[in-house]
This record gives C-alpha cells, sequence and structure tokens, in this order.
C-alpha cells in the first residue's frame, strides 16, 4: 500500500515533469523573454505525431518580432520548466526532469514573414539544420547536453543559408516512457527569425518535410525502447538514428 502510493506520487510528479522553450539568443546573447517566439503557454508535450500542434507546440505566445541571424551564427534555445523559469523554489525537475532523455533537432522553413506566417503543414515546409541525437561513446543524449548548459542547447546556423525570413523550429524528443507508441513526448516552440548575408542553399525536394507529417509514431526513432539491460537510458550500446530527415550540409 504504501509502495504503490509513494509511486503513484513518483508518477504523477514526473508526468509534470516537462518543458518549453521561450527565449531565442544569438551568440550567446538572449533577444529575450518570449521576444520572437511561438510557444505553447503550458507544458504538456505533444504525443499525436499527426497533430498540428507537432510545428510549434500547443497555441500559446505570439510576437511581432523577428530576431536578425546571420550564416555561421551561433544560435540557442532556452528550455525552462514552465513559462518564467522553475515552476517553485529548488523545482529539480527545472528545466526538465532528468528522466527525460532524447534528442535535440532544428529545423528551418522558409516564409515570406515570419510574424504573420500561418502554422499549416501544406505552407511550411522545414528541413533540419541541426541535431544533438545521442552519442554512444560518451551515453549523452541532445538533453543531457542542455542539462549541463543550464537549460541552452546550442547549435551554428549553417553557412549556407539563403537569406530571408524563416521560422526557427526547435524540438526536444523525450523517449523515457517511448518503448510504448504513442508515449515518446514533443516538446517544440518556433522562433521568428530573418537570415541576412549571401547564402545560396536551396533544400531539395528530399530534404524538404512537413510538420505534421515528417514523424510517424512507429518510425524507429520515436517508438524505441532506449534502456539497457542495466536500466541506464543508454541505449544498451546500440546506435540511435533520430527522426525526420538528415541534417543539411552546405
Ligand atoms: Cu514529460
Amino acid at each position: 500500500m504504501k509502495f504503490s502510493s509513494i509511486a503513484v506520487l513518483a508518477f504523477g510528479a514526473s508526468a509534470q515533469a516537462h518543458c518549453i522553450f521561450q527565449q531565442l539568443s544569438v551568440n550567446s546573447k538572449s533577444s529575450g523573454q518570449l521576444v520572437a517566439l511561438r510557444a505553447p503557454n503550458n507544458n504538456n508535450p505533444v504525443q499525436d505525431v499527426t497533430s498540428n500542434n507537432m510545428i510549434c507546440g500547443q497555441p500559446g505566445s505570439t510576437s511581432q518580432t523577428i530576431v536578425d541571424v546571420a550564416p555561421g551564427d551561433k544560435l540557442g534555445a532556452y528550455w525552462q520548466h514552465v513559462i518564467g523559469g522553475a515552476q517553485f523554489a529548488n523545482d529539480k525537475d527545472n528545466p526538465i526532469a532528468h528522466s527525460h532523455k532524447g534528442p535535440i533537432m532544428a529545423y528551418l522553413a522558409k516564409v515570406d514573414n515570419a510574424a504573420t506566417a500561418a502554422l499549416s503543414a501544406s505552407s511550411l515546409k522545414w528541413f533540419k539544420v541541426a541535431e544533438d541525437s545521442f552519442d554512444a561513446g560518451s551515453k549523452q543524449w541532445g538533453v543531457d547536453h542542455m542539462l549541463s548548459n543550464n537549460g541552452w542547447s546550442y547549435f551554428t546556423l549553417p553557412s549556407c543559408i539563403a537569406p530571408g525570413e524563416y521560422l526557427l523550429r526547435v524540438e526536444i524528443l523525450a523517449l523515457h516512457s517511448a518503448k510504448s507508441t504513442g508515449a515518446a513526448q514533443f516538446y517544440q516552440s518556433c522562433a521568428q527569425i530573418r537570415v541576412s548575408g549571401s547564402g545560396t542553399f536551396t533544400p531539395s525536394a528530399s530534404q524538404l518535410v512537413s510538420f505534421p507529417g515528417a514523424y510517424k509514431a512507429e518510425d524507429p526513432g520515436i517508438h524505441i525502447n532506449i534502456y539497457g539491460a542495466t536500466g541506464q537510458p543508454d541505449m544498451g550500446g546500440r546506435p540511435y538514428t533520430a527522426p525526420g530527415p538528415q541534417v543539411i550540409q552546405c
């Protein structure tokens, strides 16, 4: 009886231990809380890969700001447990519960106006510009790197990205429960950016995907048991391949 009530409490706590991408940084300078972001206003994950919320999360905040970036800039996504930061003092699940292992991925979609572009599967075509997946040597996931960076996940905007406005979709895929179909947890927001410079990259058809559509519930990177024989989230020594297309190369 006692054991089961503790188990229920622990499960209840972990079910809330989610996170939200809520600040963008450019070369380590934050643009500000929710500035230029389309972020969900609660931290519940998306679990239905066919949902429109796979684009930028559940409808939440909007912004008129578009952040100027240049190819080669170091971009950062700041993740916190709830909007504004920790849920309460000494929140050990901030920025995210440590159980929530998985990759972090970044996609771009070219748009005419990043502040007003509609979030639709038919109009937005995404290509993957970065991925921090799983390193079998160190047994570290993208989420582990974000935790060691106090909530920031970083990547470099590829040097060939063509000028113009884009939505930048950054996603955590938490795989702690993913051995059950439909139990992988997707956390994503979008940032509105304007790329300068003279890059000439044009994605090929095979590099472009839609959300929803890019992922299937049974994709091997989504319906997966990440635990090895010792119960650690180490893939049991196997490699891990994140879902979606390959990261573009300049
Ligand atoms: Cu969660």
